[in-house]
């Protein structure tokens, strides 16, 4: 292939404080499904990822399992190249953070950016969580204590820091997010980073002193109590990898096509790391790209909450590429999706089986039965222009969508073509067209349904290399970039050949093949204390924690009247109210429900309260009560009476 444009695609690099779950998987299948279909269409593709190996939480996790910090580091980070190996992902590098190239690489960007001077020295008061290795200031914190992203008590640092001008680079942000439209994807969380940088950056701290697992200063600043900040070493992988600060050898990759993330991290890759790169004089990402939460019962699945369904279990037990179309087709990128058995089985024995294995195993029996397997598509045109025409069309489409991250509108719209193969077997009936002695025009239909079978298998490679190959040495061709440009792109069908008989691809599933899919807990031992604390909370029957009635009624639950409603200033999630609870004076409650009410959709409705919780503190402001709300993947809507009910009435 001539064409030498590049593409670059990378991955977070995971952190090595716990081992790989379906979330990381998630984002690593896209990943590969990209760097795939980049491949195919014949750039030149450099595909990364790795582990991120520094700062307080690995050096903490090291600890509470009594391993040094390095040792514990490279046994995780095997796990997670093992399984990315066991996947079959096409990387092209694997990075670990505590390699010697990234260390010297960072060094080299701190100089670069003190000696453009965006770094200075101050002292850093504050509070940090460092299961998020994120500084906040007191007004965000809940409580005046706990992290407002994860819920985990944070700690108050004062210590002397380096601190990178991040304020500098406000306007030049705005600038760039309103010139590149497309660099934050998809567009609904581009208006979140909006707003964030619109209500003011602060200069971030970007050396830590209290602990030492991280990348030394470089040596010229003589500074050897500092290491860098954990964000800074971990977002300079990306250019690391090619070689900057060392010998530059792949930096033509950069800058990258797609950097793929979850929306937990997207003010880092958003804000963050455009500004470092400015700072260097780097072009920054064609896209930003960042998808939403796999969910297990609706909370997200996280090592540290323990709720996570272990990947390889699940591809062992459905499939691989079972597993990859379903991750890729159930849940529209950005979105959430809960991980439930019944919605992969469904999707393997509907789209899967009956829509594409069956169309292969149709064209096997009809070329078989009439034409001893051959299939010839010299007529296909003559008889069946308009299916190639809807067919075509369709394939069009395609491209875009992918790198415009509508993974999930790319899968429907190739299943397009299969439909158009079904209908036509159902409407031109070849028993008929045989027993009336319209042999071309059969024998054309076969050529249709294998034409449409491998435009589409060429198309569906990047999502299922596997299986698309098993079809492709079906019907005799081969996925590369010729078939690609001539097929899919193209308007060619396949030479004459013999269909090769194979087994069918989705025998049908009739129950769940995992009794119950085990938390990932049951693989890498847990430190102690955290094992006892979830034992403690299950005294349970089959994973229901039951409660007695008397626990239930300590729960002061209450219908409320909204009279009062409004936006809190500066979050992006929080709407204040006043709920008359027939007390003498409404309760002012703080509700993070604004991503899906107003205040004026709130106001003069009734909700439920919870009126007996311990007041908390928002973003400063007091809450004093919870509403009942039920979120799912479509969003979140809260629990109303069914009729209007005194303000006050009690639930229960
Ligand atoms: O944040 N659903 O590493 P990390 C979907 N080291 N994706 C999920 C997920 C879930 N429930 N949980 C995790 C870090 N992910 C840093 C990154 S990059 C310079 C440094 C995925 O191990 C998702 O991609 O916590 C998320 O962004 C990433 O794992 C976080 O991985």
């Amino acid at each position: 292939m001539s064409c030498h444009k590049k593409s670059y695609i990378t991955t977070p690099i995971y952190y090595v404080n716990d081992i790989a779950h379906i979330g990381h998987a998630y984002t690593t299948i896209i990943a590969d499904t990209l760097a795939r279909y980049s491949r195919l269409s014949g750039l030149d593709t450099f595909f990364l990822t790795g582990t991120d190996e520094h700062g307080q939480k690995i050096e903490e996790a090291a600890k509470t399992r009594n391993k040094s910090t390095k040792a514990y580091a490279d046994e995780i980070s095997d796990t997670f190249r093992n399984l990315w190996d066991d996947f079959d992902i096409s990387y092209d590098k694997f990075i670990r953070t505590t390699d010697d190239e990234h260390i010297k690489g960072v060094q080299k960007a701190f100089s670069t950016m003190y000696a453009n001077g965006d770094i200075y020295k101050d002292t850093y008061k504050g509070h940090y969580c460092i299961s998020c290795e994120t500084f906040f200031p007191l007004t965000q914190l809940v409580d005046d204590e706990f992290c407002p992203e994860c819920g985990k008590s944070t700690s108050v640092v004062e210590e002397d820091s380096y601190f990178f001008k991040l304020s500098n680079y406000q306007d030049r942000l705005l600038q760039y997010y309103e010139d590149h439209p497309n660099f934050i994807l998809p567009k609904s969380k581009r208006n979140e980073v909006i707003r964030f940088v619109e209500g003011g950056l602060m200069d971030l701290s970007i050396t830590r002193t209290s602990f030492d697992w991280g990348v030394k200063l470089p040596e010229e600043m003589n500074e050897p109590k500092h290491v860098m900040y954990v964000w800074l070493d971990a977002l300079m992988n990306y250019i690391t990898a090619l070689g900057y600060g060392t010998d530059d050898a792949k930096m033509d990759y950069w800058s990258a096509r797609v950097q793929l993330i979850g929306k937990d991290i997207l003010r880092f890759h958003a804000i963050y790391w455009p500004a470092f790169l400015m700072s260097l004089g780097l072009p920054l990402p064609t896209h930003i790209a960042a998808h939403g939460w796999w969910t297990r019962d609706g909370e997200k699945m996280s090592k540290s909450k323990g709720n996570v369904v272990n990947p390889k279990e699940v591809a062992d037990a459905y499939g691989l590429d079972n597993f990859r179309y379903f991750m890729l087709r159930e849940v529209p990128f950005g979105g959430d999706g809960d991980f439930s058995q019944k919605a992969l089985i469904d999707r393997i024995n509907s789209d899967l089986g009956n829509d594409l294995g069956n169309l292969l195993n149709r064209v096997i029996g009809m070329s078989g039965k009439y034409f001893e397997g051959r299939v010839d598509s010299k007529d296909v045109a003559k008889y069946y222009q308009a299916e190639l025409d809807e067919v075509h069309a369709s394939l069009e489409k395609l491209e875009p969508l992918l790198f415009d991250m509508q993974i999930h509108r790319y899968l429907e719209e190739l299943w397009r073509p299969l439909t158009v193969a079904n209908r036509a077997i159902d409407r031109y009936e070849p028993w008929n067209l045989m027993k009336n002695g319209k042999e071309d025009e059969a024998m054309a239909l076969n050529g249709l349904i294998s034409a449409i079978l491998a435009k589409v298998s060429i198309m569906l490679y990047p999502v299922m290399p596997e299986v698309c190959t098993k079809i492709s040495k079906a019907l005799d061709f081969t996925i590369d970039n010729n078939s690609w440009e001539n097929m899919a792109k193209g308007t060619d069908l396949l030479e004459p050949f013999v269909l090769t008989k194979i087994d069918p691809l989705f025998p049908r599933i009739e129950e769940p093949r995992l009794a119950q899919i085990e938390p990932i807990d049951k693989v890498v031992e847990k430190p102690k204390k955290e094992v006892k604390k979830s034992k403690e909370k299950s005294n349970d029957t089959e994973g229901i924690a039951f409660i007695g009635i008397d626990q239930f009624f300590q729960t002061s639950l209450k219908v409320g009247t909204v009279v009062e409603a409004s936006e809190v200033p500066k979050s992006k999630k929080l709407l204040l109210l006043q709920v008359d609870i027939g007390e003498e004076t409404p309760r002012q409650v703080v509700a993070g429900i604004k991503e899906w009410y107003s205040a004026e959709d709130m106001l003069n409705t009734q909700v439920c309260v919870v009126a007996n919780l311990k007041p908390a503190k928002l973003m400063g402001i007091e809450s004093q009560g919870m509403l009942l709300a039920s979120k799912d993947k479509d969003g979140l809507c809260m629990i109303r009476p069914e009729k209007p009910k005194t303000a006050g009435t009690p639930i229960g």
